[in-house]
Parts: structure tokens; sequence; C-alpha cells
């Protein structure tokens, strides 16, 4: 590992400027980094390692992926986890968000047959991180489904309520005395919305009727609410953890001042955000949500809405399954309403149902991912609106960062992103009073990026993809996300907290 330590305090000195935050941030925050299982493991066939849907769709259709590649090394972290947790330790942490790779301990899905290999790696790395004093927050889901359990419908067949309630069970007793904090699923909105429709799509990348965006959801949350059900049932009086779900959403900002453009970002936020928060913390899909989806179903021919309807005991299940709300935001969009409930479409899409156009301001920073642009009050009016919607729950950033194309280990652009959301965060705590208990930052490793495969790099540590070693070399934004957690301060003195 290459430490050379970067003098960054002309970053410090610019950005105090132009209106960083000088308050610390409260002293019980936490400050994480966060990885998933896919993106930087490898090992993809290693020590009786199943194969996953990601395996296989990158290995199947190189072509949807950008440069043809596949995460079979990525970062190379199922040999080299030793050297990632040393670096996490310099960094200084309070903990690491990562998932494990449901088909690296269960080859086939189901809990016939448990990989001993699988277990003991995870149980490796746990130990290593409390050893260090870092907790693990692990993720059971972070969209790597055993490829068996893909080919029977994935998240479209109820059935795999079952299978990951099998699965999440197995994890709590093989791991609850280690991980003491748990997240079922990562991003359904991700795997839900942007596989199953759509130009640019995730694994397994068909392109069905809106039905299956659903159904997603619907088999999503009940698999959630099981396994919380069975934690909260079988685990947490002896555990003494916690479990939640990653939800995401970009900020919706009008696209006008127009009664029709702010329906339009109401829209997009119950269908993005609300139809997997609102289940979960108020009780059922959003009203909204419910009632247009079974309006347009009707004037589209159909005998039901193809929005699933819960029965209220199914309502009731799922409330309250989350004992903090993890949020993951990057970014910001502007919105128009498009399409009134009466225009319907020839092929009922997700897209037409939730009835806006979706674009964004050029004068926002871009970042090499096209839907990524800097824009911290969507960050503060998110968790303002988080607050609002749910009940003011505790809310835990998941995930937040910056992509560039990852040639210099200078990276400026990543420190000022970091500075302004970071200074969004700090106005909705002090200033909002939103009850925001930490940070994580996406990532701590250049990885493999989805659909972008090694074109975007999100790490504050660059990887070498081309030497064996896959050498890690800390960037500029390692050193200045370090004096964050260190100082727990965004510039060089902040008022006392
Ligand atoms: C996270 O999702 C993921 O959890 C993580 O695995 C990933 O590496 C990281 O972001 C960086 O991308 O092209 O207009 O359809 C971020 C949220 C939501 C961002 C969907 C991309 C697609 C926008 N993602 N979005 S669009």
């Amino acid at each position: 590992m290459n430490m050379k330590c970067s003098v960054i305090l002309l970053a410090f000195t610019v950005s105090y400027a132009s209106g960083i935050s000088n308050r610390s941030f409260p002293a019980d925050f936490k400050f994480g980094v966060t990885t998933a299982a896919y993106q930087i493991e490898g090992g993809w066939n290693e020590d009786g390692k199943g194969e996953s849907l990601w395996d296989w769709y990158t290995h199947t259709y190189p072509d949807r992926i950008q440069g043809g590649t596949n995460a079979d090394v990525t970062c190379d972290s199922y040999h080299k986890y030793k050297e990632d947790i040393e670096i996490l330790k310099d960094l200084g942490v309070n903990f690491y968000r990562l998932s494990i790779a449901w088909s690296r301990i269960l080859p086939e899905g189901t809990v016939n047959h448990v990989n001993q290999a699988g277990v003991d790696y995870y149980r490796t790395v746990f130990q290593l991180l409390i050893d260090n004093g870092i907790v693990p927050v692990v993720t059971l889901y972070h969209w790597d489904v055993p490829l068996t359990l893909s080919e029977i419908g994935g998240w479209t067949n109820p059935l795999l309520v079952d299978y990951f309630a099998d699965y999440a069970r197995l994890a709590f007793e093989l791991f609850g005395d280690q991980v003491k904090q748990w997240h079922t699923f990562n991003e359904p909105q991700s795997f839900c919305m942007l596989s199953y429709q759509g130009p640019l799509r995730k694994a397994p990348g068909y392109d069905l009727p809106a039905e299956a965006v659903y159904q997603c959801n619907y088999v999503v949350l009940k698999a959630h609410a099981k396994a919380y059900h069975i934690y909260d049932d079988e685990f947490r009086q002896k555990q003494q953890g916690n479990i939640s779900i990653v939800l995401v959403a970009h900020w919706k900002e009008p696209a006008s001042d127009s009664d029709a453009d702010k329906e339009g970002q109401n829209l997009a936020l119950q269908f993005e955000m609300g139809l997997l928060a609102n289940p979960i913390f108020n009780g059922n899909w959003p009203q909204v949500a419910i009632d247009r989806v079974a309006e347009r179903s009707k004037l589209e021919g159909y005998p039901r809405s193809r929005l699933p309807e819960f029965t209220q005991e199914e309502i009731d299940y799922i409330k309250g399954t989350a004992d903090y709300f993890g949020l993951n935001h990057y970014t910001t969009e502007l919105v128009s309403f498009a399409y009134n409930v009466t225009n319907v479409t020839e092929y009922p899409s997700f897209d037409a149902d939730r009835g806006v156009l979706r674009t964004t301001d050029p004068s926002w920073p871009q970042s090499n991912m096209t839907w990524l642009r800097s824009v911290p009050w969507g960050f503060r009016k998110m968790l303002n609106w988080i607050d609002q919607s749910y009940g003011h729950p505790a809310i835990l950033v998941t995930e937040n960062g910056w992509a560039d194309d990852g040639t210099s280990r200078e990276d400026p652009q990543r420190i000022s992103y970091i500075q302004d959301y970071l200074t969004a965060l700090l106005e909705a705590i002090y200033d909002d009073g939103v009850n925001v208990i930490g940070y994580s930052q996406w990532s701590i490793y250049d990885n493999f990026e989805w659909l972008s495969g090694y074109m975007a790099k999100f790490g504050l540590v660059y990887v070498d993809f081309s030497s064996p070693n896959r050498t890690r070399t800390p960037k500029s934004s390692y050193y200045y996300y370090q004096k964050i957690i260190k100082t727990k301060c965004l510039v060089d003195t902040c008022d006392a907290a």
C-alpha cells in the first residue's frame, strides 16, 4: 500500500472560503465506507461458490457491460481482505458496510447445501474488522441472487420470500455473534425498476411490462419483512443488534413553479422512494400509486390493477420493519409532469405510470456518470422530505459518492463533492432538526461499476486493475476523509459541537 501523505491543505482553504460548514459533527455521529460483494470480491467460482446472476450476466452478455468486462477478479478482496482491513483501520472509519455474496455461502441459494469455505471467509473478515475496532454493517442482498433462484423468476417469484428468509435466518445464526447491524436489501428500486424495463437494463436485463416492476417490489417487501420478523422474534434478544433496509432516491426538483410540475415531483418521489418506504414506515403503497395504477390499468383493459394489492394482514406485517432509515443518495434531477392518468400507452410501463419526464440542469457539476451531478441542496431537501414523510426516523446515510475516470490520484472534485454534501448534511441536522446518525462513502476502492464496468471510479483508494496484485493507492480524497473522521470537522478548525 502506498501511503504517501499528499498535501491537501490547499483544498481546505479554498473550500472554506466557498461556504463549507465549520460546525462539528455530533459526538456520536458515525463515519463509514461501503462496498458490495460482487463489485469487490472476485473469486467468483472459488472454494465452492455458486454462480450468481451477475456472474452469468457479465459472462453471457459482455456487450452490455462497458469494455466487455466482469467482476471475476475485480479488486480481489476475496484474497486481499487483510490489506483491505489495514486500509480501513488507517482511514479510521467507525463502520464498514459490506455485503455477503449469497451464493458464496449457499451455492444453489437454498439452505440444504452450505458452503463452509464461504462461511469461514466471512467469519474471518468480520472478526478481523471487530479486532480492529471497525463495526461490520452487513447487507444480505446487494443484487447478486444465486443463478438457480434467478432462473425460477428471481424477485418476481413469490417463492423467493421464503428462500430469502431461510438465507437470512442462516446468516443470523452463523454470524449474529459478530454482526450487530444488518440490512436486508440494497436499493430494491435499482434491481426492481432498472432490471425489468427500460433501455439500460441491469441483470437479468429483461424487457417486461410494468407488472414485473411491481411484482418485484411486492416480493422484496415481503421478503424484507419476513427477515425482519425472524430477527425480531428469534435473534434480537440474544444478539442485541438492529436491522433495516437501504433505499435510494435522487431528489426530485420540479422543473417549473407550475402546479403540474409540483404534482410531477410528488409522483416521482412516491413512485421511487414511496413505493418501498411507505409500506415499511407508514403502511401500504402510497395512495397516489394505488389510485393511479388502478385507473390506468382499467383504461388499458386489465381486469385488475397491475399493482398487487396487500391484504390488511400484510400491511400490518410489513409496517414498522426498519429500526432506522438507510438512505443511499447521490444526486438530484428535474421533473416535469408528463402523463395524465388517462394518457394510456400501448405498452404499459412503469415510466408512464409514474408519469413524469426527468432531466437535469446542465449548470450542475457533472461526474463521469450521466446520472450523477453534484447538487448538495438536493441532499438537504431529500433528508427533510424523508424526515417529514416517514415520522422523523433516525437516518443512516448508507451511500453517497462521486465518480470520475479514475486516472488521477488527485481528485479535488471528489473532495468538493464530499465537502458540499456533508455541509448540506450538517445543515439538515442543525438547522432543520433531521436526525442523521451517520454517513458512509461509496466507495473505499475503485471497483466494478455494474453496466459501466471499470469506466467509472468511485474510490477514495485507487486500484491498479492492470496489476495482478491489484495495488491499492489512496487518493487525496482518502486523506481528506481521514481528516474529517478524526476531527469531526470539514475545515481546519470547527466550532465546538
Ligand atoms: C449505488 O446505486 C449502488 O448501491 C452501488 O452498487 C453502485 O456502485 C453505486 O450506487 C454507484 O453507482 O441511468 O437514469 O436509470 C446508486 C443509485 C440508482 C444510480 C439508479 C444509478 C440509474 C439512473 N443508482 N441510477 S438511470
